[in-house]
């Protein structure tokens, strides 16, 4: 195979000042932070669908990412050679997963038999490579949003047929997962929503979304795949109203509809977008016991869609790793790169650039969170805010020996209650001197 990525060398660990650009300044795989080595606090992936198959497309302009590898045929030879690409990338990133999408890695054929006839050849390759070089597969998932047969949703489709569509791609998606030893499965509701109530019955499509999840969890039992199933929640785009809003929402939707075995991957720009930070929506998950897996990325501050960008602020990964650090980790699922470049950078060595900046900067924020935690300052404040809780009638509302008429009697003596500062700006100024 041609080299195409001649000249770049395998990133490597140089440390904080160097000035390489293609070098690690904290991420040092082996390194032991917190009781684990740096490359398994991650379990960093690479994303198919944008560091392969991304083009610079957007609702204003054509391809501006053109890859030597890439044909203007989207056939299966051309899938095989792009499969071996991505391998040597991602090698030479020396990160240890991927991530894909089934249409990502092969070309939908004119049935479905021949999209899974497709999907085999490539799937062949796949397990071959991943025996060669121990890269792993994270996740797996369908595409159910692409093809314009699901331009209504897929099992949120008015037609059934559509929705038994959906549940034969996500048979062979969980398959291949299964068979190349994905540590997870991933449902983004790509068009799992609505434009206007006016056409809609949301309960009616909402049971639907429930049985095909109910469906999959049945059917990964019967196949013998044990990784965690994943929900993705967003709130929109490419649908108005995405019935997978938020974290919140997602929990309350698993719970209504007996879903046990889901959990989440929390997608930084999908937090943005539904009003909320990283950071709420990765507690939101994280508190329930059900934060599963994280796509990294983030949004452009001044632009209110899901751009998808590299997330290079240690301000943030450094709260996003508390949370992880402090849930015991984020395995079996991982930090996928749910990250793309931006159009105008067309160069192959913005693709590795790009990645290490953003490996950078969360191997920085584990940095920066271990040492909040073991310093202990901040969970001290923290505790020491709830205080009252620990004894007398705090205790007592906590443990539930306190009601309305017990209270009503102690308010009556005790008074009003005393003025707390929450002390914001000394919270945010502690967090910001360990950076
Ligand atoms: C799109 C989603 C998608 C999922 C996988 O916004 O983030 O990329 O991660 O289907
Ligand atoms: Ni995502
Ligand atoms: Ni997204």
């Amino acid at each position: 195979m041609e080299d195409y990525f001649a000249g770049i060398e395998p990133i490597r660990y140089e440390g904080p000042d160097s000035r390489n650009p293609l070098s690690y300044r904290y991420y040092d795989a082996d390194r032991i932070v917190a009781g684990k080595r740096m490359a398994d606090h991650f379990r960093f992936a690479v994303a198919y669908w944008h560091t392969f198959r991304g083009t610079g497309v957007d609702p204003f302009g054509q391809q501006t990412l053109v890859r030597p590898w890439d044909d203007p045929v989207d056939s299966v030879d051309n899938a095989l050679r792009r499969m071996r690409v991505a391998f040597d990338f991602i090698a030479r990133l020396g990160v240890d997963y991927y991530c894909f999408h089934d249409r990502d890695i092969a070309p939908e054929g004119a049935s479905l038999a021949e999209s899974n006839r497709n999907l085999d050849q490539v799937v062949d390759l796949a397990e071959k490579l991943q025996a060669d070089t121990g890269i792993r597969l994270l996740w797996g998932t369908a595409n159910l949003f692409a093809n314009p047969r699901y331009m209504n949703g897929a099992a949120t489709n008015p037609d059934a047929h559509v929705f038994a569509y959906a549940a034969a791609q996500v048979k062979k998606a969980m398959e291949v997962t299964h068979r190349l030893g994905g540590a997870n499965y991933v449902f983004w509701g790509g068009r799992e929503g609505y434009a206007t109530l006016l056409n809609t019955d949301m309960k009616r499509e909402q049971d639907h979304l429930a049985r095909f999840l109910h469906m999959a969890d049945d059917y990964a039992r019967a196949i013998g795949f044990d990784g965690t199933l994943l929900i993705e929640p967003k709130p929109k785009e490419p649908t108005t109203h995405q019935y997978d809003f938020d974290a919140a929402t997602v929990l309350a939707f698993l719970r209504g509809y007996g879903l046990d075995r889901f959990k989440l991957n929390v997608e930084c720009n999908h937090a943005t977008l539904a009003g909320h930070t990283f950071a709420h929506e990765l507690q939101t998950a994280s508190d329930a016991g059900l934060l599963g897996s994280i796509d990294a990325n983030t949004g452009d501050e001044l632009i209110g869609w899901d751009t998808d960008q590299f997330n290079l602020d240690p301000a943030v990964t450094s709260r996003v790793m508390m949370i992880v650090l402090r849930q015991g980790g984020i395995a079996p699922g991982g930090f996928n790169f749910d990250a793309k470049l931006r159009r105008e950078s067309t160069d192959i060595r913005d693709m590795f650039a790009a990645h290490v900046g953003s490996i950078d900067a969360f191997a920085r924020g584990l940095l920066v969170a271990d040492r909040i935690i073991a310093d202990g300052t901040l969970d001290q404040w923290r505790r020491e805010r709830y205080a009252s809780y620990d004894a007398g009638k705090g205790a007592e509302i906590e443990s539930g020996a306190a009601g309305f008429r017990d209270l009503e009697q102690w308010v009556l003596d005790a008074g009003e209650p005393r003025t707390n500062s929450g002390r914001q700006e000394q919270f945010e100024n502690l967090v910001a001197s360990f950076w």
